[in-house]
């Protein structure tokens, strides 16, 4: 992982043999829909991908990115799943939307995963211009959401 640009796709291989039993949650924000659906797809192919049985993957959209930790909370309230992925953009603007998002976005899902004691996974992509999103969405830089997913399963495998 010391490559001077990493492609998000890329990672070291691992075992996970209980992928078929694993339950994940997956909340995708419908802020810049068509990239956070490119991750949520990424995602769950990946996840297919490692052994996780199509019914066990539960996916529910939030408004926006900062409604993100909330929806993780009710999946793990409510879904009984093992770990949550978190998809979203958030784009550079004028203001200053950007900076309060993103940070309010990120300790919201670290503290989740504290709080659970579960993985809850940051797929968020936090770009300047919709051409960056767009490399990491299936582009040119892979996908954040296939990096989201295998984060997921390796923390599970852990
Ligand atoms: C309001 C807003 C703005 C300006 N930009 C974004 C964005 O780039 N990405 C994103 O996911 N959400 C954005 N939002 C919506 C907020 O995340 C949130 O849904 C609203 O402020 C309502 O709480």
């Amino acid at each position: 992982m010391t490559e001077k640009k990493k492609n998000l796709s890329d990672y070291i291989p691992f075992e996970f043999s209980s992928a078929n039993q694993a339950r994940i949650g997956i909340v995708v924000s419908e802020w810049n829909n068509h990239i956070t659906d490119s991750l949520l797809e990424g995602a769950k192919n990946c996840l297919v991908e490692h052994g996780v049985e199509t019914a066990n993957i539960i996916v529910r959209h939030v408004p926006g990115s900062f409604e993100l930790p909330l929806g993780a909370k009710w999946m793990l309230e409510k879904s009984s799943v093992d770990a949550v992925i978190c998809i979203g953009c958030i784009i550079q603007g004028e203001t200053r939307h950007f900076d309060f998002i993103a940070q309010a976005v990120s300790d919201g899902i670290m503290k989740m995963g504290l709080e659970y004691s579960k993985p809850v996974i940051f797929s968020v992509l936090t770009c300047n211009t919709m051409e960056q999103a767009e490399d990491r969405a299936g582009g040119k830089h892979g996908n954040k959401g296939v990096e989201g997913a295998i984060s997921a399963l390796k923390m599970l495998a852990f």
